[in-house]
């Protein structure tokens, strides 16, 4: 999945994309470089990001969305925690909903349902505002394993196929980064919940944190994470260099699937 941050201050790429056809065109450079899917977001959910209004989020994204859905050939996902955005998105050609907030919004389920599409349920805690004081856990890794099990029978619930899920940990949201690389460590244990898991590491403080670099040189640190990924069964990495992340992914499924012709 590559990210399309269509923002003035997304944390790592904030203000490169924000004119619809520089957007459009990295959009159609990732699905080149071999991205599944593309991910427009019009809400920076950096620590301490300010909530964009619905509308402005709305008139972000359209114009983007609407131009790849014509051109390109990879689904596209939007990334919004705003039932009103994510109807909108649908309607021009979307066909997955990103929600960082595990579809806390229940009318979120109402927009996707019908629809038929993907949705990604992701384990926050707060709001980007507030995150950064909200990571006092007992047992992160089951507490987070717990909210996503709850977040899926709440969507099968209101109505979804279960084929329509995906569950993401949260990198980086209410994690501090030790937290963050302990449900790295432990991402096998979300295998079970019987969806895809898709995981978020691109560029973030977890990797300055055990490096020491700032978001501009954190290119290595991420590759080391998609791998990690790759190889411990993780099925979608969200990131913003998509050329290396689908070279890594690539000779890691090779390593994986290897065989001698025997019983695997
Ligand atoms: N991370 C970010 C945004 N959306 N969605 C999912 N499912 N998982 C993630 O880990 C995730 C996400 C934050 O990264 P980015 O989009 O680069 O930054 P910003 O929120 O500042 O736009």
């Amino acid at each position: 999945m590559g990210v399309l941050n269509v923002t003035p201050d997304s944390f790592s790429d904030g203000g490169r994309y924000v004119d619809p056809e520089a957007a459009t065109a990295h959009g159609l450079e990732m699905a080149e470089d071999g991205a599944d899917i593309i991910d427009v977001g019009g809400e920076s959910t950096r620590p301490g990001a300010d909530a964009v209004a619905p509308e402005d989020e709305v008139e972000r994204v359209l114009p983007v969305i609407k131009r790849l859905a014509a051109d390109c050939t990879v689904p596209i996902s939007i990334d919004t925690r705003r039932p009103a955005v994510a109807r909108a998105a649908l309607d021009a050609g979307a066909s997955i909903v990103n929600d960082v907030s595990g579809a806390r919004d229940p009318k979120m389920f109402e927009a996707v349902a019908p629809a038929g599409a993907g949705l990604v349920l992701m384990h926050m805690r707060g709001d980007p505002a507030t995150m950064r004081e909200l990571t006092d856990y007992r047992d992160v890794v089951g507490e987070v394993r717990e909210y996503l099990r709850e977040r899926v029978e709440a969507a099968l619930f209101a109505g979804l196929a279960v084929q329509q899920l995906c569950v993401d940990p949260g990198i980086g949201f209410a994690k501090t980064p030790e937290q963050s690389l302990l449900l790295l460590r432990r991402v096998d244990t979300l295998l079970g919940l019987g969806v895809p898991v898709l995981v978020g590491p691109s560029r973030k403080s977890f990797i300055g944190h055990v490096l020491g670099l700032d978001v501009e040189d954190r290119l290595e640190g991420t590759a080391g994470a998609v791998a990690w990924c790759a190889a411990n069964g993780v099925h979608i990495v969200r990131v913003h260099d998509t050329t290396q992340a689908v070279r890594i992914v690539r000779v890691v499924d090779a390593i994986r699937t290897a065989s001698d012709g025997g019983p695997p």
